[in-house]
């Protein structure tokens, strides 16, 4: 980590940077040209990518039921268990942002309400790689069900035997979803994008990836699918006030660096005592981990800045914006009432981004890479569209007609206003 002592404020914009993406040009070029091939000769295209990119020779693109059948075999019962208990917590905690359907009379006569219906067909994406995220499937499907959309459909890559992952399988399989596509990476958000012979198209594709799977999300909004939200490497801000354990920082500063080394991984503190213990820390605990060349990497770009107060922590957070928060600190409810930029916030020293991350109850997609200033996270909310509706008695018309007629006239747009005169002078005759 680079340690950095009082920053003087003109520097702190280059401290709240994060990494650039680099030759985003090229890539983008790679990108368009499977997205079109795949548009154009569907099925046919996703076998030969599947073949170039996952190592697989399918023959059937789609999961058939016995194998969806036979996953859970294949998943040991804790885990299991596991999966259950925070697949409960996601349905609770999402259950509650429901909205209810509110009507009001603005004018006697004049009623308006707004319903909310599902996006219809969603397309949930979830990388493979070297840590399939099965937890990422429970916070998407989890709303996906709640709102009731009429199809999900579930995209992700298979191994090079043309198997999927059991515990993905499992997880889909708890959530109730049937429809999933083995295919990863562009290719298969090309084809959520415009459908192919057995790949539903989609309204809206959720779900993470690498830098191809974002620039062919991208590209899919130009074919009018909307997307979860711009994505970018995960992110975590600690403050740590002089109360912090520096064991449990130093672990929470490493299970962002660990899902990849382009992770943003940012300590600010008051207290040189903690940064100094910190620091060591994460040198002692990475040695044990797995992942640790990933973590190490990730590091290397991660800062670890010492400020005056816990006003100025504040403020460098909230200019930052990051995806996850910490607050390390005595009396963090009341800190965190200052907080007005974040994707999630977990509070004291009993938290760890971990339980947000896989099984308290809130949605762990959440906005990177800045867009946490006008973004947020999944919620029910991405899943569903919000209709409004209104209508007119006699006495409505009575009320708002003239107005908009005086409205209209001053827009300059007659048949605005005749299409109220015309029903105004109805009643006039009829009564
Ligand atoms: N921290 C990740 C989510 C995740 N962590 C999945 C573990 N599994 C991005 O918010
Ligand atoms: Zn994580």
């Amino acid at each position: 980590m680079q340690l950095i002592r009082y920053p003087e404020l003109a520097e702190w914009p280059a401290l709240q940077q994060r990494a650039a993406a680099g030759e985003a040009r090229e890539l983008e070029e790679r990108v368009r040209l499977i997205f079109e091939d795949v548009r154009q000769r569907g099925d046919e295209a996703l076998c030969e990518y599947g073949a170039r990119f996952d190592g697989a020779m399918l023959t059937d693109l789609r999961v058939r039921p016995e194998e969806l059948a036979a996953a859970a075999a294949q998943v040991p019962v804790a885990l299991q268990a596991a999966i259950r208990q925070a697949h409960a917590n996601l349905v609770m905690f999402h259950t509650l942002q429901r909205p209810v359907e509110e009507r009001i009379e603005t004018m006697p006569g004049v009623e308006c309400w707004r319903r909310a219906v599902p996006v219809q067909r969603v397309g949930l994406y979830i990388p493979g790689g070297s840590a399939p995220l099965f937890s990422t499937l429970l916070m998407l499907g989890v709303p996906a069900r709640l709102a009731e959309c009429s199809e999900i459909v579930l995209s992700t890559p298979p191994a090079q035997d043309g198997s999927v992952n059991p515990i993905i399988l499992f997880t889909a399989q708890l959530l109730g979803i049937t429809t999933i596509v083995k295919a990863g990476g562009a290719q298969a958000i090309a084809a959520l994008s415009g459908g192919t012979e057995s790949v539903p198209g989609v309204d809206k594709i959720f779900g993470p990836g690498n830098r191809y799977v974002t620039a062919a999300k991208q590209l899919a909004t130009r074919y009018g699918v909307a997307i979860d939200m711009p994505a970018g490497p995960s992110e975590v801000l600690v403050i740590a006030d002089s109360t912090a354990n520096p064991a449990f920082v130093a672990a929470d500063l490493l299970s962002q660096a660990e899902h990849g080394p382009d992770s943003q991984v940012l300590l600010l503190t008051t207290s040189d005592s903690v940064l100094a213990a910190v620091t060591a820390e994460v040198e002692r605990q990475l040695a044990t981990l797995p992942r640790r060349e990933v973590a190490a990497l990730a590091l290397q770009e991660s800062r670890a800045i010492l400020l005056r107060t816990p006003e100025e922590m504040l403020y460098f957070s909230n200019q930052y914006a990051p995806e996850h928060l910490i607050l390390a600190v005595e009396g963090a409810e009341q800190y965190s009432a200052g907080v007005t930029s974040a994707g999630s916030v977990f509070l004291g020293h009993l938290t760890p981004e971990a339980v947000g991350d896989y099984a308290s109850g809130t949605n762990h997609t959440l906005p990177t890479n800045g867009y946490a200033r006008n973004y947020s996270g999944v919620s029910l909310d991405s899943f569903l569209k919000k209709i409004t509706f209104q209508r007119l008695t006699t006495e409505g018309l009575r009320n708002v007609g003239p107005i908009v007629e005086t409205m209209a006239e001053a827009e300059g747009l007659h048949a605005h206003a005749r299409a109220v005169t015309l029903r105004l002078e109805s009643l006039d005759t009829s009564h």
